[in-house]
């Protein structure tokens, strides 16, 4: 790409144009019982999400498309350009979740752009913003589908056998959404064309709101997976049944709840069930099934891999002492992510050398592509460290320190 000026619109500063376009993006798939967000993948919420993004790339003179997966890309430059430079996150969220996490990362994405106009840069390397399908899973169960399949880490079989609570399967959804479910698939060729991928993503915990610092560098995300528990157990009348007559799965799922604490405690590591599907669910029934998923996450794979076996094995103890079956299916699951020192530090020094560098127990599209690309994350702090929840919150001030450094750091990556 020649180093001229970028013939772009003329945009305002990325402070402005940052909560202009928070307030747009605000409305889109709030509840407006409990504020929190439900953009789920391949949903109405979702696809408005998309058409925002759309309308951003194009109201910027981006080129805009979609690849194979149904990521959105917004490029400044040769979309087939090599050693380009991409930022962005996702715009879905976990049932409920806050405003932050995801959209912080887009939308800082565009405002550093519009910051970068603003100075007069000159880009020398082509620039793109993206957005990543379906990074919580909060559909169908596993997280990153976008940018797994873009690496090649989700085959195109695995990912249609994907059903959500419904029993909707992943393809069903997208052939719904206007996608082809058959063209998803590794992206190699246009992994390979990217020389640097740094995502900007709110702080899912307190580490910088200690440390006094607005924006951080990610060092490493622990391993953390996804598993799913069935006890299977016999419905039957909840007011005629004896209690020694029973093959109540509620039991052996409340003692695998605490279980999960009890062992997560032990290792230094967490663990939640937070998510519990019940059949018949009926207040007077006895349960034929209790269907429960484990969220387990840990610094290091041993103690992870200790949690994970200490809890199965308290589920199965205590299902066969109330005659219950027990299957238990590992939906999900991401290894550890070192990410790379040398574009970390050159983050550092662009961004003038005193960041905190912290890990994280959150999994981001970073660490998935950190395997087939050099990859870097910026926190932005969060005051209380909440996430997932409608009360996820990061100050005006501090988002826009979270642009300022992204734009510093976009420029020095594709305006040498
Ligand atoms: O679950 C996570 O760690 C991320 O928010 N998807
Ligand atoms: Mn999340
Ligand atoms: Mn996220």
């Amino acid at each position: 790409m020649s180093g001229g000026p970028d013939r772009g619109r003329p945009s305002a500063s990325g402070a402005d144009s940052f909560s202009r376009m928070w307030a747009e993006l605000a409305p889109i798939g709030r509840h407006p019982g409990t504020g929190g967000y439900r953009r789920y993948a391949w949903t109405g919420a979702d696809a408005d999400c998309r058409t925002w993004f759309q309308e951003q790339a194009e109201a910027r003179g981006l080129t805009y498309e979609t690849d194979r997966n149904g990521n959105q890309w917004a490029w400044l430059g040769d979309p087939l350009g090599s050693d380009a430079v991409v930022t962005g996150s996702h715009l879905d969220s976990v049932p409920d979740g806050g405003a932050f996490d995801g959209p912080l990362g887009v939308v800082s994405s565009f405002a550093a752009l519009d910051e970068l106009r603003h100075r007069g840069a000159r880009f020398t390397r082509p620039l793109a913003i993206a957005n990543f399908g379906d990074e919580e899973g909060a559909r169908f169960g596993l997280a990153c589908v976008g940018s797994r399949l873009a690496a090649g880490q989700l085959t195109r079989e695995a990912a249609h056998r994907l059903r959500d609570g419904e029993g909707v399967s992943l393809p069903q959804a997208m052939e719904n959404a206007g996608y082809d479910p058959d063209a998803i698939g590794p992206d190699p060729e246009r992994l390979a064309r990217i020389g640097a991928f740094v995502e900007l993503h709110v702080e899912q915990g307190r580490a910088l709101d200690l440390t006094g610092h607005p924006v951080g560098l990610a060092s490493a995300i622990w391993p953390h997976g996804r598993w799913r528990y069935d006890f299977a157990g016999e419905g039957n009348h909840a007011g005629t049944t004896r209690l020694a007559d029973r093959r109540d799965p509620m039991l052996p799922y409340a003692e695998t709840v605490l279980a999960a604490r009890r062992e997560a405690e032990l290792a230094g590591a967490v663990a939640t069930f937070g998510k519990v599907a019940v059949e018949p669910n009926g207040v007077n029934a006895i349960p034929s099934l209790v269907r429960g998923w484990l969220d387990s996450r840990a610094a290091d794979q041993s103690a992870l891999d200790t949690v994970v076996a200490a809890v199965e094995a308290a589920a199965r103890e205590a299902a066969d002492r109330q005659g219950v079956d027990l299957t238990v299916v590992r939906e999900s699951f991401t290894p550890v992510v070192e990410f790379g020192h040398a574009l970390r530090d050159e983050l550092a020094k662009l961004l003038g050398g005193e960041l905190p560098v912290l890990g994280t127990g959150a999994g981001h599209d970073a660490g998935i592509l950190s395997a087939s690309v050099p990859t870097a994350m910026l926190f932005v702090r969060n005051p209380t460290g909440v996430s997932h929840s409608p009360a996820e919150h990061a100050g005006e001030d501090d988002c826009q320190a979270g642009v300022r450094a992204l734009a510093d750091v976009l420029e020095g990556l594709a305006c040498r």
